[in-house]
């Protein structure tokens, strides 16, 4: 038997992508200095200059998804982190903006095989949120260490080399996958006796 898990030293060849919805400023910036606080203080170079980091800001977390996917993509990142603050208020904006970003980023990571972080606060009022961004915790802090758990575990996980069935996940979202339903059409080469049940 073989256990795998991720680790949080010998952080240095690690390569992450941070993107970062402007909305509610006031909170994702506190989010964003706990998740670089903890990044530095594992011994990743956060220098928006170094190698380590780059840093991706859209206007709002209905944003995010999208560039997260696009920086997945690109295969230069052991994990794409996320950050946003999603604040009920009185809109019904809400919603639609937590529901599609919490869709969007695990869909984000089903299709590209990169981990992406789910950084996003969802609350009912501005202080509940400001209590999750350094008041009482700084969930930052917890984002960088799933990204650097994960990150080191899939660096693991990849090593044991790659099955073609993977590829049939490239068009499906996770539940798409989860119910079966994803568009398995683009692997004409793999036959259904090849897929592992
Ligand atoms: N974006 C957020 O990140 N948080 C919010 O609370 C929010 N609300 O409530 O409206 C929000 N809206 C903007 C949205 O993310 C898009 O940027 C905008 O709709 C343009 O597409």
């Amino acid at each position: 038997m073989t256990v795998f898990e991720g680790t949080f030293t010998h952080t240095e060849s690690l390569r992450f992508a941070i993107v970062i919805g402007r909305f509610n400023d006031l909170v994702v910036n506190k989010l964003l200095e706990g998740c670089q606080d903890c990044l530095k203080r594992h011994g990743v170079d956060i220098n928006p200059h170094g190698s380590q980091v780059d840093f991706f800001w859209v206007p709002g977390s209905f944003e995010i998804p999208l560039v997260a996917r696009q920086a997945a993509l690109s295969h230069r990142y052991d994990a794409v982190i996320c950050l946003g603050a999603v604040i009920r208020g009185q809109t019904p904006h809400f919603d639609f903006v937590a529901g599609e970003v919490a869709k969007g980023i695990a869909a984000a990571a089903f299709q590209t095989g990169v981990p992406v972080i789910f950084g996003v606060v969802t609350t009912d009022t501005m202080q509940q949120a400001l209590e999750r961004a350094g008041i009482k915790s700084n969930l930052g802090w917890n984002y960088a260490m799933s990204a650097l758990e994960m990150g080191t575990l899939m660096r693991q996980v990849k090593g044991l080399g790659t099955h073609s069935y993977d590829h049939r996940l490239t068009t499906g979202s996770a539940a798409q996958v989860l119910s079966g339903e994803a568009n398995l059409a683009i692997a004409p080469d793999v036959s259904s006796d090849q897929i592992p049940s």
